[in-house]
């Protein structure tokens, strides 16, 4: 049975800053990702407060808004089976000292703020996180 499904990726500053951006959409793409838009921007602090506000409580959130604002970052919708989930297991644990091996975080994140990817974690988040970077 089918589900093609859609999720929100962003590529984040620490990896945009030493132009992995190429290297980590081709991983997208040799694991059957289609990239069905993309974006290269820089974010206001704001947007970065809207974008993670589920997160407003957390002591690490105004890091990691001024983090996520820092510098360009790539956004992309990426479309697969079952793309959320699997999304998530190709970029890896949110830390990247314990992200699986052949996981992005664990070949390229730096830190457990800069982590050099961001996923959408459900179906629903992710249409909420795609309308916020490409609804016109
Ligand atoms: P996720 O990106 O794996 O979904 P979330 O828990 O949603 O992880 O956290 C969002 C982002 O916040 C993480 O990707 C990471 O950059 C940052 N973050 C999460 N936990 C911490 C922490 O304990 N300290 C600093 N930054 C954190
Ligand atoms: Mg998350």
């Amino acid at each position: 049975m089918s589900n093609l499904e859609q999720t929100l990726s962003i590529i984040k500053p620490d990896a945009v800053e030493r132009n992995l951006d190429e290297k980590i959409k081709s991983i997208f793409l040799t694991h059957g990702f289609k990239i069905l838009k993309e974006k290269k921007i820089k974010l206001e602090k704001s947007d970065a407060e809207k974008f993670y506000k589920v997160h407003e409580t957390k002591p690490f959130y105004n890091d990691l808004c001024e983090y996520l604002s820092s510098g360009p970052v790539v956004v992309m919708v990426l479309e697969k089976e079952e793309a959320v989930s699997s999304n998530r297991k190709l970029m890896g644990a949110t830390d990247p000292k314990k992200a699986e091996e052949g996981t992005i975080r664990k070949q390229f994140g730096i830190s457990i703020d800069k982590n050099s990817v961001h996923g959408s974690d459900s179906v629903d988040n992710a249409k909420i996180e795609i309308d916020f970077f490409f609804k016109n």
